[in-house]
């Protein structure tokens, strides 16, 4: 099943998606919606389906969850850390070792719904940043415990400049407003059996144009998105209704940083199409 939200009455309002129709499920969001079916020990489908006006409405998708809080993972693909340890002035081997050697993943704060938008809105640049780009990311939203409720896309927007400067500065590098991306649905797991294999690709479009396009298949993902979470939950009560990003295999180089105007588009079959602009934050 898809999940998401729309605006109905107004209102942000859960729904489920039906062939590109939205049957909204009166006065819930997302949240309530994850809420009530761990309340009541339903699957969240189950729970929706039950829920949801009967006739499916032509409706723009928004953010199809506001998080308690979003989370990240890092050098998860092979092209993360070896692009990294090629481009940052680190000691040798310091992203490989994460991607390589180390049993802990490297996991990060990325923010709440504070910093978070949803297809169409406008995603950060900062104005102390020459270099930003994009990082297409498979995203999950967890139930309590670090159950997984479903899939979604993820744009982990980074000032790379900042991050490449020193390792200390990542937090200014990835947590700002409107970092992060999330939509356009989510894809509950009995629908989305295999994560491990999609193929997701990535476009930057200026002025309509190409002038970037990137694939990765989540086969290459190195580690099972099971452990990333058990890592994450470890002394850490991670709120019902947040999100985990679970890292990029898709890396944008510096000639292709984003400016303002540039609309970024990122795809993954099973979930749909998340596309958003650029914009200088403040
Ligand atoms: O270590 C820096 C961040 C890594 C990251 O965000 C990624 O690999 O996706
Ligand atoms: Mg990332």
């Amino acid at each position: 099943m898809k999940l998401g939200q729309v605006i109905w009455n107004g209102r942000i309002t859960a729904a489920i998606w039906e062939n590109g129709s939205a049957r909204p499920i009166p006065d819930t969001t997302m949240q309530d919606l994850i809420r009530r079916a761990e309340l009541e020990k339903l699957a969240l489908g189950e729970l929706a389906q039950r829920q949801a006006s009967k006739h499916g409405q032509k409706l723009m998708p928004v953010i199809p969850i506001h998080p308690r809080e979003v989370w990240a993972c890092g050098c998860t693909y092979e092209m993360s850390a070896a692009f990294r340890d090629a481009e940052h002035n680190t000691r040798e081997g310091f992203y490989a070792y994460v991607f390589n050697a180390a049993h802990r993943p490297e996991s990060f704060f990325k923010g709440t719904a504070r910093v978070c938008v949803g297809p169409g809105q406008p995603i950060g640049i900062r104005p102390d940043s020459r270099f930003t780009a994009p990082e297409p990311e498979l995203a999950v939203v967890m139930g309590s415990g670090g159950t997984v409720l479903g899939y979604t896309l993820a744009n982990d927007v980074s000032a790379w400049d900042i991050e490449k400067e020193n390792p200390l500065y990542l937090p200014q590098s990835k947590v700002y407003n409107a970092c992060c991306s999330l939509g356009p649905v989510i894809v509950t797991p009995d629908e989305l059996t295999n994560p491990y294999g999609l193929d997701m690709t990535c476009e930057i479009r200026r002025n309509g144009e190409v002038m970037y396009s990137g694939a990765v298949n989540t086969s290459k993902l190195s580690r099972k998105i099971e452990s990333l979470v058990e890592y994450l939950f470890r002394a850490n009560a991670i709120p019902t209704g947040s999100v985990l990003c679970t890292g990029t295999g898709i890396i944008v180089k510096e000639e292709n940083a984003l400016a303002p105007g540039d609309v970024v588009t990122i795809t993954v079959p099973e979930i749909g199409e998340l596309s958003n602009p650029a914009t200088i934050v403040n």
